[in-house]
């Protein structure tokens, strides 16, 4: 009988902390092994020339989410898992969204139905809270947390998410209880409020003004709050989708203040801009997010702040809408006020190619950086490490192998998501992740789908320590 279920043999393989050449033995789904003449095994994979990273961990992604009425999200569990194996994602956090007047046991007993069997790599929900009643506070949040669901993402804006500092207060007291971390949806809603209603009645209603409504002091203001709101109760934040400078200066200096404040960006601040809110009537609204693209300037603060730490994580914000639908992005309840089309883009296949060539192969962060932002952080700030987010004996066997001598540009069918376009349609990229492993067994294999639906599973998470 043979040693190991497969040796992957020959790649260069790297971690958040080193880069070296070995093979990876797994068994059981488990990596067995690292090292060179590891033995026998049932299939060897030959990975000479490639790269053997830990498979990507995108902890924010959205799926068949529930909106405003007459929207539509365009994945549900088996396109959004499906599209995120083709871009090298091995585990994915999807929110689980609390309606007003419902129970989040509720809420999470439908997420799970519609998760169960559909999805192709591993899962784990973040819940997000909308309605923090003294139940939810009391009882289910901290019993949620005792199961396995340690993150919670609070809303400073949107009509029937939004919460107010006094609420924001509460879930945040939970989490420091409890040890769950919280994240947090930075932009002022009054603000937002004012000035769209403002942009309306002077009739500048096209999308780029929905840039416009959402200027850099709304992001700033929130996170600014949002760190204070924190410091009172001496809980862990995560600002997830920072956008800009200001906004990361207010990080930093909680940061250097001891606060235990965390950051995300995402592709979308890295590479587009507020331009790409405008085109030829609606086609603005393909780049249509919250909070919005910037400017150039904004997007070189981003690479600063993923180069000098500002940022633990990247991740893809996949918050997808079709765009020529009546439940999407073009005519969004008939009307064609950029207040009303769905916000949020999709990007859980592009993140990684994304961010590999336009940093590592631009020399602008380093491989081992990269892993640490698009795994190792993801794992270990969300309570999935050491099981998930590096390639160690014991680990969970989620690999990506990567071709990073594949000059591609990014065009929607390379995605393999159930939207209708890529905001990233024409990005150059140099590099692809052409095959992905999940607990050992192969979902993509060099550029196919293989894997079996249903092989994706829920994976419960641990309290992260501080
Ligand atoms: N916030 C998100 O986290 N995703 C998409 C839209 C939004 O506002
Ligand atoms: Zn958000
Ligand atoms: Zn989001």
């Amino acid at each position: 009988m043979a040693k190991f279920d497969l040796i992957i043999r020959g790649g260069r393989v790297a971690t958040a902390a080193d880069t070296f050449d070995c093979d990876v033995a797994i068994r059981d789904g488990r990596i067995a092994a690292l090292g060179d003449d590891l033995g026998t095994a049932d299939e060897i994979v030959d990975a000479r020339g490639r790269l053997v990273l830990p498979a990507g961990i995108d902890s924010h992604v959205h799926l068949a989410q529930p909106g405003a009425p007459g929207q539509v999200m365009a994945d549900d569990f088996e396109s959004g898992t499906r599209s995120a194996a083709f871009g090298g994602n091995g585990t994915v956090l999807p929110f689980c969204l609390q309606r007003r007047g419902e129970s989040l046991r509720a809420a999470l007993e439908a997420y799970h139905g519609k998760a169960a069997g559909q999805c192709y790599v591993d899962t784990a929900f973040h819940l997000i809270v909308t309605d923090p009643t003294e139940a939810v506070l009391g009882q289910e949040l901290p019993a949620l947390v005792a199961d396995g669901y340690t993150s919670f993402k609070v809303f400073m804006t949107y009509d029937g998410l939004a919460l107010s500092d006094r609420q924001m207060l509460e879930v945040m007291q939970v989490g420091r209880e409890t040890g769950a971390i919280v994240m947090i949806h930075a932009e002022n809603d009054d603000a937002i409020r004012f000035l769209t209603d403002r942009l309306e009645r002077l009739g500048h209603t096209a999308p780029r003004f929905h840039a416009t409504s959402r200027p850099i002091p709304v992001e700033r203001e929130a996170t600014h709050r949002a760190i204070a709101l924190s410091e009172i109760v001496d809980g862990r934040i995560m600002i997830v989708h920072v956008s800009n400078r200001p906004a990361m200066e207010e990080i930093r200096r909680a940061r250097s203040r001891g606060l235990p404040v965390h950051a995300e960006t995402c592709p979308q601040y890295l590479v587009l801009t507020e331009a790409d809110l405008e085109g030829i009537g609606m086609e603005g609204a393909k780049a249509v997010c919250s909070p919005p693209p910037r400017d150039l300037a904004s997007q070189e603060a981003c690479w600063e702040g993923l180069r000098t730490g500002v940022f633990d994580v990247f991740s893809s914000d996949h918050c997808p809408f079709r765009y020529d639908d009546p439940a999407g992005k073009l005519a969004p309840r008939g009307r064609s006020s950029f207040r009303w089309v769905p916000n949020g883009i999709p990007g859980i296949a592009a993140r990684l190619p994304i961010l590999f060539s336009e940093g590592v192969a631009k020399g602008r962060i380093d491989l081992n950086r990269f892993v640490a932002l698009t795994a190792t952080n993801h794992a270990k700030i969300y309570g999935l490490y050491p099981r998930k987010g590096t390639i160690a004996v014991g680990c969970d066997a989620d690999i990506a192998i990567w071709d990073t001598d594949r000059p591609t540009r990014i065009t929607h069918d390379l995605l393999h998501d159930a939207c209708d376009y890529t905001p990233y349609e024409g990005i150059e990229v140099s590099a692809w992740p052409v095959s992905t492993l999940v607990r050992g067994h192969f979902v993509v294999r060099d550029g196919q789908l293989v894997g079996r639906k249903g092989h994706g599973a829920h994976v419960a998470r641990a309290v992260a320590p501080n």
